[in-house]
């Protein structure tokens, strides 16, 4: 059972500048504080994950923290940008942010996990009619963004001495108001490039939604992160696989085990029908289609193609 302290009173508060007066009304059972992105592109699949690892949240819009009811857990709401400092602050234990924040924030060195959503990448850009084609290009030019640590990294390690305009939001403008001749954001689709008459020149950083963690995080709330991980780790790579079941031949098994390696190998188990075999596996989800089409070509039938729930080992 989990030992209940005021925050206050809860060891784990000390050197909690941040959030912990906010966090602090509160009694708290000693378990991993985890904070994560209240609304926006990362918060539903940031939830997602947590429930397919089996936690059980209520969430509601009016509340910054909730507690999961079957896992040592509890959920702190903050803005992204928040995520990193409230890490490394001790405010919260561990938070799940785009890898771009983090880095941006210079805390790169709190990054444990990749988690496999939220992908996108920092690129340049310039006007569609921009003569530049190269980063050198922008030497002497002014690039707006608002990663102007990641940005300055980058063009210094490539020696461009490029002015570097910060701004919160809103950077695809920046080229049409005179303000720079280039931008440095965030690209998923590349839509708003276009939308906003730029060409993408270069990647910066390709970035994801990772786990970000105090280092030397032990006790209660470091079990209970390794826990967490295990489960992302096994949904991760359930969502990878797929789960295979077909009859062969008997005389096309040779081809079909070639096409199936499995975890170890393929379970081939004799069917009611002689001359046949029953075969089960497990395939990587992007290969499938293929697969399926060869297996097919080598004599299978009956083919089955099933998600998996959970994935160890
Ligand atoms: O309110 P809060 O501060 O928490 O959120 P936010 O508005 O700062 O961030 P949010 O929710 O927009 O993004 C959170 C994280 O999602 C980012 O830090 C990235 O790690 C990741 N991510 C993935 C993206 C995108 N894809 C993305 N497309 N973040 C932003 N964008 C924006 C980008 O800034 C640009 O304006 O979408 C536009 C480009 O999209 P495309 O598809 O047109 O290229
Ligand atoms: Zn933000």
């Amino acid at each position: 059972m989990s030992r209940l302290a005021t925050s206050e009173g809860d060891p784990r508060n000390a050197g909690r500048p941040f959030f912990s007066s906010v966090f602090s009304s509160l009694s708290l059972p000693i378990m991993l504080r985890l904070a994560i992105q209240k609304s926006g592109r990362l918060a539903d699949d940031t939830l997602a994950l947590l429930r397919a690892g089996g936690v059980e949240v209520a969430v509601s819009p009016t509340r910054l923290r909730t507690r999961a009811t079957n896992f040592p857990l509890e959920l702190l709401f903050l803005r992204d940008d928040d995520i990193p400092g409230c890490v490394a602050d001790g405010s919260a234990d561990a938070g799940i942010v785009g890898e771009n924040v983090l880095l941006e924030a210079g805390l790169g060195e709190l990054r444990r996990e990749a988690l496999g959503f939220g992908r996108c990448r920092l690129a340049l850009a310039v006007p569609r009619e921009s003569p530049v084609t190269t980063v050198a290009g922008l030497a002497g030019q002014r690039v707006a963004t608002s990663y102007p640590r990641l940005l300055g990294a980058y063009l210094a390690e490539r020696g461009v001495g490029t002015g570097i305009h910060a701004l919160s939001g809103s950077v695809e403008i920046a080229p049409s108001l005179g303000v720079a001749e280039a931008i440095c954001d965030i690209v998923s689709s590349g839509a708003t490039l276009v939308a906003n008459g730029l060409r993408e020149l270069e990647t910066v950083l390709l970035s994801e939604a990772v786990v970000a963690a105090r280092p030397g995080l032990n006790g209660a709330a470091g079990a209970a992160l390794a826990q967490l991980l295990f489960r992302v780790r096994a949904v991760q790579r359930a969502r990878r696989h797929r789960y295979i079941a077909l009859n062969a031949p008997n005389v096309a098994l040779p081809a079909v085990r070639a096409l199936l390696p499995g975890l170890k190998a393929p379970t081939i188990t004799p069917l009611a029908e002689p001359g046949w075999s029953a075969v089960q596996s497990v395939v990587a989800e992007e290969n499938s289609w293929e697969i399926i089409r060869q297996l097919e070509a080598a004599g299978a039938e009956g083919i089955l193609v099933l998600p998996i729930e959970k994935m160890i080992g």
